[in-house]
């Protein structure tokens, strides 16, 4: 790599060097002439890379990009992120992250920052090199997975894509960083509170569509300080195939009535506790979310704050679309005058929901127990998608809050 090239910040061709044609954001930058005083800049970027030294440009390997982005310091916390390849579902290759191997889930693990905090994730790739190229859809795109996020900012090393090398090859390990821009009334930045999600831009080819499908995303919370804060937290991914966190009908409901563990695949709550869910759409199909028995209110934080007056401008709703790659948030307090019971959760195009694309929210009596008559049944219409549902049996897909 050239220093020219360095100090424009191009990453690496990863793609074969037969494969001539221009990449999109090349062909878009017109030739230009190169001037004395551009051949000067060539001359004082080799003068700085001499006097700071290879070791001190830790970017290098793919440009001077920023490693952190503005505003983020010493990052306030680490997590470890693992990508493990689970039980096929039938055919179906199924990913998930994990913050331990074992816990590996789709949804992946829920990801919670605060506005202001600066957040350093480890992704290490268990995922093998076998598993990723049979997911490839182009031989010579590279294998990896990666991370990539919605709404928080991060610099381009931590973008998550191929076309800037920000990815992990099997095997390997690489840190992300994550910073919850705080909103800042003077410079006008709007703030990164709300609710988003991150998933795989790599598997398969350039814009992750295989890694998606095979189960790499999750979702993630910012809060601003003073927000409400809900006693648990359930990830709800409405998906390609009429399918909700990747399972359809029943396997979208392992709960056991008489002892129901919270999960990716149930979804559970005591009457009174305060329930977010983090909705997420993928896939190329447009959903609505919908919630038998509840309501939110259609702001930021899907709630109006206790002791803040309700204005008639905040709508209370029961039912909201979604698009590919929205995400949104809601908190509804569980079984409010309505009591414990099976509340239908699905979406509200006809033929998806009665494809399979619907669950339920179990809500028990204050003391954890489904009242006496309660039983529900499973809608005998709905098929399963595949066979076994590959219910990873942790509980990421869910999140209580001490
Ligand atoms: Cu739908």
């Amino acid at each position: 790599m050239s220093a020219w090239r360095l100090v424009e910040g191009t990453a690496p061709d990863p793609r074969p060097a037969s494969d001539a044609a221009p990449r999109p954001a090349e062909a878009a930058r017109p030739e230009r002439p190169r001037t004395g005083a551009r051949r000067m800049l060539v001359v004082a970027a080799v003068a700085l890379l001499t006097l700071v030294g290879a070791g001190g440009l830790a970017a290098a390997g793919t440009g001077m990009f920023a490693e952190k982005p503005d505003g983020c310091g010493k990052p306030d916390r680490n997590i470890q992120l693992y990508a493990v390849e689970l039980p096929r579902d039938g055919t179906q290759i199924r990913i998930g992250y994990g913050l331990t191997p074992q816990t590996a889930s789709y949804p992946g693990p829920l990801m919670e920052m605060m506005e202001g905090e600066c957040l350093a994730i480890t992704l290490h790739n268990q995922v093998s090199a076998e598993t990723l190229a049979a997911l490839r859809t182009d031989p010579a795109h590279p294998l990896g997975v990666s991370l990539h996020v919605h709404g928080v900012k991060y610099t381009q090393l931590s973008d998550g894509t191929v076309q800037n090398g920000s990815y992990v090859p099997p095997g390997e390990s690489r840190t992300y960083t994550w910073y919850a821009q705080p909103r800042n009334n003077k410079t006008g930045s709007q703030g990164t509170a709300g609710y988003w999600w991150y998933h795989d831009h790599v598997v398969g080819g350039p814009h992750g569509t295989q890694g998606l499908s095979a189960g790499l995303f999750g979702g993630l919370v910012v809060r601003r300080p003073g927000d409400p804060k809900p006693d648990r937290t359930y990830t709800v991914v409405f998906g390609d195939r009429q399918s909700i966190n990747l399972r359809r009908g029943e396997a979208t409901d392992t709960c056991t009535e008489a002892n129901p563990q919270p999960g990716p695949t149930c979804l559970v709550a005591r009457k009174g506790e305060r329930v977010e869910f983090v909705v997420v759409g993928i896939g190329n199909d447009m959903h609505t979310f919908h919630l038998h028995g509840h309501s939110w209110a259609d702001t930021r934080t899907g709630v109006v704050p206790n002791g803040q007056p309700f204005a008639d401008s905040v709508p209370v709703i029961d039912n909201k679309t979604l698009g590919p790659g929205d995400s949104f948030g809601v908190q509804v307090v569980a079984g409010d005058a309505v009591g414990p019971g099976h509340w239908m959760l699905h979406c509200h195009m006809q033929f998806h929901s009665d494809a399979g694309m619907s669950t339920m929210l179990h809500v028990l009596d204050e003391n954890g127990n489904m009242p006496p008559g309660m039983g529900h049944q499973h809608p005998a219409a709905a098929p399963p998608a595949t066979a076994g549902g590959a219910a990873a049996p942790a509980t990421d897909g869910q999140h209580q809050h001490s």
